[in-house]
């Protein structure tokens, strides 16, 4: 097989670093982005922080309360709660940077993507690193996002190469650098390795890719099982032919209330319904966009979600449509509805240009 050039790409600290370039005052403070829960306060948890914040520990994932108290001595820190359209906005100019410069995208989420570059840079890894800083540049130009990027002849040396040196990093592995890139790695530094498995390997005495490669295959096959014990048997040797599979990122468009207040009542849910259906095909318009799947979303009382969605036989822009699915889908959903809902969402899906999409239709 012809060695491929494989790049990830992933943004660094992301929604936080959104934060900061729409608000560039907030650079030399800790920055946490927050999902706020409904029940007020600080309850809820952490989805981001810039690097500033990170020295104190605030991470994500912890409860907003603690990242609070670790930054309590820097009554500079900043809280902001989550704002995803503004994150997939950015996301989506960056990403299509991005896509013009590979043979083959694969977009992985909001902040993440593999690139095959093998045949625009005729399989030469010097060409590949001066495309990876072109693309640092013209994402930085244009967007003013800083990423990181891994350049190897795979995917999972690129996955832990773009996260070897953070943020604003560009680590290349040559092929012949694999295996002595890999050893002097902690063993969790490979995907899919979590605080479980590295305690296993721990307990054996065995805490890096080096130690681990002494492990032969019918010892992994055991402790692991097979399918997991190939994986690890392979990443460790640096092995991964998992091709980079065209992938876009699946759009949808969305709004979602808080309402006045908790209920369970048709009318008054059917009401708030309307509203986030126009909402949400005033953006449908605007994108020129058709769609072909409706859901609508409910956060109950107790926090617990439930959603309903369903697929049109044909893509529409039609607001008729919309209001008359997503009326149908409330009152499905409300069929034994024992809890109250505290926060209404309409959403959109499986997305077309209206262009494209009237050649299609015309024959029918
Ligand atoms: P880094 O390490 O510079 O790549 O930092 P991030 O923040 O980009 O971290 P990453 O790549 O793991 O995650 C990308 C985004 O995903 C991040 O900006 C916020 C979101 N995210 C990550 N972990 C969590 C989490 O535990 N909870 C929630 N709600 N969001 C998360
Ligand atoms: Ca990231
Ligand atoms: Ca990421």
């Amino acid at each position: 097989m012809e060695t491929r050039v494989v790049f990830h790409i992933d943004f660094d600290y992301f929604y936080a670093q959104c934060e900061e370039i729409r608000n560039p005052e907030l650079k030399s403070k800790p920055v946490c982005v927050c999902v706020f829960s409904d029940r007020g306060g600080d309850s809820g948890a952490i989805a981001t922080a810039n690097y500033t914040a990170r020295k104190y520990g605030a991470k994500s994932g912890i409860p907003i309360s603690f990242a609070k108290k670790r930054l309590e001595e820097r009554n500079d820190a900043v809280f902001l709660p989550v704002d995803f359209e503004y994150y997939i906005e950015m996301s989506e100019k960056a990403m299509q940077i991005i896509k013009n410069c590979a043979d083959v995208f694969e977009y992985v989420g909001k902040d993440e993507a593999y690139l095959d570059v093998t045949k625009r840079v005729g399989g030469d890894f010097n060409a590949a690193m001066h495309l990876a800083q072109q693309i640092k540049n013209e994402i930085r130009d244009k967007v003013k996002l800083s990423c990181s990027v891994g350049i190897s002849p795979n995917k999972l040396i690129s996955k832990i190469a773009s996260d070897f040196k953070k943020p604003d990093g560009l680590t290349i592995v040559y092929p012949e650098k694999v295996e002595s890139f890999l050893e002097q790695l902690k063993i969790r530094t490979i995907p899919g390795i979590g605080k479980k498995t590295e305690q296993k390997f721990s307990e054996m005495k065995l805490e890096t890719i080096q130690d681990l490669k002494k492990l032969d295959i019918f010892t992994l096959n055991k402790e692991f099982g097979r399918k997991n014990a190939a994986y690890i048997f392979n990443a460790v040797r640096g092995i991964d032919n998992d091709p980079v599979k065209k992938r876009e990122q699946s759009i949808q468009f969305s709004k979602i209330s808080t309402l006045k207040k908790d209920s369970k009542e048709h009318q008054f849910l059917y009401e708030n319904l309307i509203q986030l259906c126009k909402e949400v095909h005033e953006i449908v318009i605007k994108n020129n966009k058709t769609f072909k799947s409706i859901g609508i979303h409910f956060v109950q009382s107790d926090l617990s979600n439930k959603s309903k969605s369903r697929m049109l036989k044909n893509p529409t822009s039609n607001y008729d449509e919309l209001e008359k699915n997503a009326t149908i889908l409330l009152k499905e959903a409300l069929e034994n509805q024992t809890t109250t809902i505290r926060r209404l969402g309409v959403k959109v899906s499986e997305l077309s240009d209206i262009q494209g999409q009237r050649d299609i239709t015309s024959f029918f």
